[in-house]
């Protein structure tokens, strides 16, 4: 049986990024039981489209008028991709889908996902991705974090906010590894003030323009030296060979709920590969189980910067499961167990839902 919970979950702070403010996580999470087997997945849409155009009604209504009569659970992962190509877009609906089969199937194989998925490292690298706030209380969270072991540091920019605190976080820690994440908040209009970021010496200047000019990314790549990574433009396999055979991109961001599932995000990254392209696992907030899911990936031998991949703690007080991740030196492991390797809080989920019901029958 396959049922959905949506659920409203606080943030231990507000996250905030050029297109908002989100103060809670709102999700919808797919929970699948048959006999002993409970298998789970996570939709990374929010409420609205601010991110992607996709948001928690949408995923929804793919899932329950068109994906129903396609998904199987006994179906493997890329088999319902090949059945699920003619409904177009909605990549983040189908993710989730795919995702819980292959937590499916890894539990059916008796093996942790980030096993089943290919050649694992048994850990994943990780980087912090940190929301607007004050320079002084970005500065605070940046040294914390720093103190913590995070292996990279991500601040999010928009049009009038990134020099100054840029020029600031360069004063105080050095040469450390930050990052900075426009979310589709410049325009071409914008390069000589993108340019100006060339003397802070950034790691990556993540999706600048919007995420269907794949073409002024390759442009903006010409005028500055700051290596682009894109997140957003990044939508499946195709659009990653668009931008790698454009020149537009230098490192990319994967969120397997963003392209479309596992299967999808190896897909991408082989191809990252192949072009000498950088890879990391993104994130977008997400509870223990989506969390899981990019965890398991982000340990895979394919990737090789670290991630936005962060302890639980980093976003939630308590969150819905039993088990939560820990950093050691900036790194963290996979749970041993089979497939994602989490159990549920039922009791704290039950507190949490806001509906739910059942799912593609
Ligand atoms: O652009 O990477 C992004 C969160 C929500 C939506 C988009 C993004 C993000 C993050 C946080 O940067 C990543 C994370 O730690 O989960
Ligand atoms: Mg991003």
């Amino acid at each position: 049986m396959l049922s959905y919970s949506k659920i409203s979950i606080p943030l231990v702070k507000p996250f905030k990024t050029s297109f908002g403010t989100q103060l809670t996580r709102d999700a919808i999470l797919l929970l699948y039981q048959d006999g002993e087997t409970r298998a789970f997945a996570e939709a990374v849409t929010e409420k609205g489209p601010y991110y992607g155009y996709e948001d928690n009604y949408t995923v929804l209504h793919v899932m329950n008028d068109h994906l129903k009569g396609i998904f199987s659970p006994d179906l493997e992962p890329h088999e319902f991709n090949e059945k699920a190509r003619k409904i177009r877009g909605h990549n983040m609906a189908k993710g989730a889908v795919e995702m819980l089969l292959w937590d499916i199937n890894a539990k059916r194989e008796r093996k942790p996902l980030h096993e089943f998925l290919g050649k694992s490292k048994g850990y994943a690298d990780v980087g912090i991705s940190i929301g607007m706030s004050t320079i002084e209380d970005e500065l605070r969270t940046i040294e914390e974090s720093i103190k913590k072991g995070f292996k990279r540091i991500k601040v999010k920019i928009e049009k009038g906010y990134n020099v100054e605190l840029l020029k600031a976080i360069r004063e105080k820690f050095g040469d450390v590894p930050i990052s900075a994440d426009a979310n589709q908040g410049f325009t071409r209009a914008d390069f000589k003030l993108l340019k100006k970021l060339d003397e802070f010496n950034l790691v990556y200047l993540e999706q600048p323009l919007p995420l269907e000019d794949i073409n002024g990314h390759a442009l903006l790549k010409k005028e500055i030296k700051t290596p682009i990574c894109l997140d957003e433009s990044i939508e499946s396999v195709e659009s990653a060979m668009n931008a790698i055979e454009r020149g537009a991109v230098d490192v990319i961001n994967i969120k397997p709920g963003r392209v479309g599932g596992l299967q999808n995000s190896l897909d991408v990254m082989e191809k990252a590969k192949e072009n000498d392209i950088k890879i990391w696992i993104g994130g977008m907030l997400e509870t223990g189980i989506g969390r899981s899911f990019n965890v398991s990936l982000a340990a895979n031998s394919l990737v090789n910067m670290p991630g936005d991949t962060s302890p639980n703690y980093r976003y939630f007080k308590k969150d819905i499961t039993n088990e939560t991740f820990e950093m050691k030196d900036g790194k963290i492991s996979p749970f041993k167990g089979d497939g994602i390797g989490v159990s549920l809080d039922y009791e704290f989920l039950s507190k949490v839902q806001i509906e739910g019901g059942r799912l593609l029958d």
